[in-house]
């Protein structure tokens, strides 16, 4: 602990491309700096939302250097030797590593270089267990990182009793849902994005990396039956290997030019609030980070019930959920909320309150503080 008052030095590590983990792991040390806390975060690059400069959040990137032996170059080596650097140089408490793999690998093996005092926290984000930690490749390996930090966290009720399940541990596993920033995601709208508006027409909004876990192609398939009858525009955010196939198949169904393929960007902010309705239709998603920014932004949500989604959409209050293994259910309760636009903005009121309610920043970052203190108060062991 900082030797002048209580305040933390925090090593944190994330992947620095877009997507949940990463984009909640650097609001986290955004906010823990702006509570007086001094932050390391670690990277192989700037994650995406790091401000210029903040007095006492640092970045160190992560060098993975190039080695003719080295078919795949050992990057949990090179960041547990750049954590073990940073948490000697820095006089860190501890590291907070978000994803399990290889990040919590490599905060373990910091933490066997550097001593015991050293603590390492877990959060799991989600295909951390579902997809990459079940894989028989690293399943082993997922599961000694779970059972060998100091504390872990899942982001949701379902992703904690799934990492029990899927990895028979009975370790505790701390529930701390991801949070929002509610000044940035407002439901101020942004002029610029106004313009995607047609009329009366409901713009329909859907933010992700365009994994095949988000279902993107199945979302424009449902968008195309819900738009032979009620008409609608779809705006699709992000970028990833889902994306040309969407495209293809948004002109094949003859509906590219009701959806507008932004790409990648970063002020989401700015164009959320335009929306009428957000869709994430995943195969399961451990929280839905960009669903619950755009609640804040005051857009209801339309989601699959599946994974934790349903600890976050309340059916009825906060916007549906329809049921993957129902054919045609997603174009069924898309149709229906279309139908009832007062409804819909009546949910995207309550989408806000609930969002102010249970995850505002100054809510969930004390439970993370609190978990950092109770971890360094066991002994090292
Ligand atoms: O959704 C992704 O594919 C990205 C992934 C990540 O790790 O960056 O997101 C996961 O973590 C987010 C932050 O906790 C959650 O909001 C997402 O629900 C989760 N994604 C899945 O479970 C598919």
């Amino acid at each position: 602990m900082n030797a002048r008052d209580d305040r933390l030095r925090i090593g944190i590590a994330c992947w620095p491309t877009y997507g949940g983990s990463g984009v909640l792991a650097t609001e986290l040390a955004i906010a823990l700096a702006d509570e007086g806390h001094e932050v390391h975060l670690l990277s192989y690059e700037a994650p995406i939302r790091l401000p210029e400069f903040r007095g006492n959040l640092f970045y160190h990137r992560v060098g993975v250097p190039e080695y003719p032996l080295f078919k795949y170059p050992p990057y949990a080596l090179a960041l547990a030797t750049r954590m073990a650097e940073v948490a000697e140089q820095h006089r860190l408490d501890l590291i907070h590593a978000h994803y399990a793999i290889p990040h919590s690998v490599s905060a373990i093996l910091a933490r066997d270089m550097v001593g015991r005092h050293l603590k390492v926290i877990t959060t799991l984000h989600g295909t951390d267990i579902t997809i990459v930690g079940n894989d028989s490749s690293y399943s082993r390996i997922t599961r000694y990182s779970i059972d060998r930090a100091d504390g872990v966290t899942a982001v949701s009720a379902w992703l904690a009793e799934e990492t029990r399940r899927t990895f028979g541990t009975t370790r505790e596993i701390v529930e701390i849902p991801n949070f929002v920033d509610l000044d940035r995601f407002s439901a101020r709208p942004c002029a610029q994005a106004q313009a995607l508006k047609r009329g009366d027409e409901p713009l329909l909004m859907h933010v992700s990396n365009f994994r095949r876990v988000k279902r993107v192609t199945e979302l424009v398939e449902a968008f195309a039956a819900v738009v032979a009858t009620d008409p609608a525009r779809l705006v699709m955010v992000g970028d990833g290997p889902e994306l040309g196939r969407a495209e293809r198949l948004a002109s094949e169904l003859g509906v590219a030019d009701r959806i507008h393929f932004l790409g990648s960007q970063d002020a989401v902010e700015k164009i959320l609030p335009c929306a009428d309705l957000f869709l994430l239709p995943s195969r399961f998603e451990s929280f839905g980070l960009a669903a619950l920014e755009a609640m804040a932004c005051g857009v209801p949500v339309l989601a699959s019930r599946a994974g934790g989604l349903p600890e976050l959409v309340e059916e009825g209050e906060t916007g549906g959920l329809f049921d993957l293994e129902v054919p045609g259910d997603l174009a069924t309760k898309l149709r229906a909320m279309l139908r009832q636009p007062e409804r819909l903005a009546a949910m995207g009121h309550e989408a806000r309150r609930r969002a102010e309610e249970r995850y505002a920043l100054p809510r969930v970052l004390p439970r993370y503080v609190d978990l950092y203190r109770s971890v360094m108060d066991q002994p090292a062991g």
